[in-house]
């Protein structure tokens, strides 16, 4: 297993991000690919959400709500495939390096076609949460990000504030919202199938204007130090996060140890000492 370097700690310490180039293999990106190619081309029982508020909203498993884009969420209900990204051993160690006790949240994909506009700024993690602490870094959230389909300038690449998760002042929203690669210190996060940027939360980020024709996928792998608890905000999308014990049996020690908190959760149960509730 890699071993995060001093020059890695120190780098993600000032840009707030990395990029591990070619870190997932063209087979496995393929087949992530493909899969993500038919279901965007589906639609979804969404029945099992009836009853939530949340279901008159946009956020769907299949979402396109937004237009010239599609976004898939909780992607391990969707095709096994998706499962190899979980506790993938070259991105693992950054997890447990930077974020202590990572567990895995929401899972979406992305996919932008030629005029989608510029998204807003964001961080999903107050800067203030942002900390190193005697030599050690800790993201209490950290979000990584597979390129699965080249991602080169006017693709509607990730754009970010390098920096920018240890800002002390705010910028104008207002002005500079969607302004995109025109905001003060913003730049493009450019790369091909494979490449994966790894982020602290605490970084200012967007998505870049699309005005190539073909079609732009990233992959997000969202995760919380065990600690935390991002169904506080992130409500509307909570509902996505969680994989029942019919997928769960199917991930290795690595991936069942990296969604143990869904150990805790109905129907049944796989901590010590508990039985499966619905047997
Ligand atoms: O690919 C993009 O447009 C950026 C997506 C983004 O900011 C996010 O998923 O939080």
């Amino acid at each position: 297993m890699h071993e995060v370097t001093a020059e890695e700690r120190f780098l993600f310490d000032i840009q707030g991000y990395l990029i591990l180039r070619g870190a997932i293999d063209g087979d496995l990106i393929t087949a992530l690919d493909k899969a993500l190619i038919a279901n965007e081309a589906i639609d979804h029982d969404e029945s099992w959400a009836e009853g939530l508020p949340i279901v008159a909203g946009q956020h769907f498993t299949k979402d396109t709500n937004t237009a010239n884009q599609i976004r898939l969420n909780g992607l391990p209900r969707l095709d096994p495939v998706f499962d190899q990204l979980i506790a993938h051993p070259a991105i693992l160690p950054y997890l447990n390096e930077f974020i202590g006790e990572p567990q895995l949240v929401n899972t979406w994909s992305i996919s932008k076609f030629e005029g989608r506009e510029a998204t807003g700024w964001h961080n999903g993690l107050p800067t203030d949460d942002y900390r190193v602490l005697n030599g050690v870094i800790r993201s209490p959230m950290l979000n990584v990000v597979t390129m699965v389909t080249p991602n080169h300038p006017g693709d509607g690449c990730f754009t970010i504030i390098p920096g920018s998760h240890k800002k002390n002042l705010s910028l104008d929203y207002k002005r500079w919202g969607s302004a995109g690669l025109d905001t003060p210190g913003a730049i493009e996060v450019t790369g091909d199938p494979g490449d994966v940027m790894i982020f602290t939360e605490a970084l200012t980020h967007a998505g870049a204007k699309k005005t190539t024709k073909r079609r732009r996928t990233t992959l997000q792998y969202n995760h919380m130090h065990l600690h935390r608890s991002s169904p506080m905000w992130d409500h509307h999308n909570a509902r996505h996060y969680w994989m029942p014990p019919s997928i769960r049996e199917r991930f290795t020690p690595e991936q069942k140890h990296l969604t143990r908190w869904m150990s805790y959760t109905l129907p049944d149960r796989s901590v010590p000492g508990a039985e499966r509730s619905n047997d």
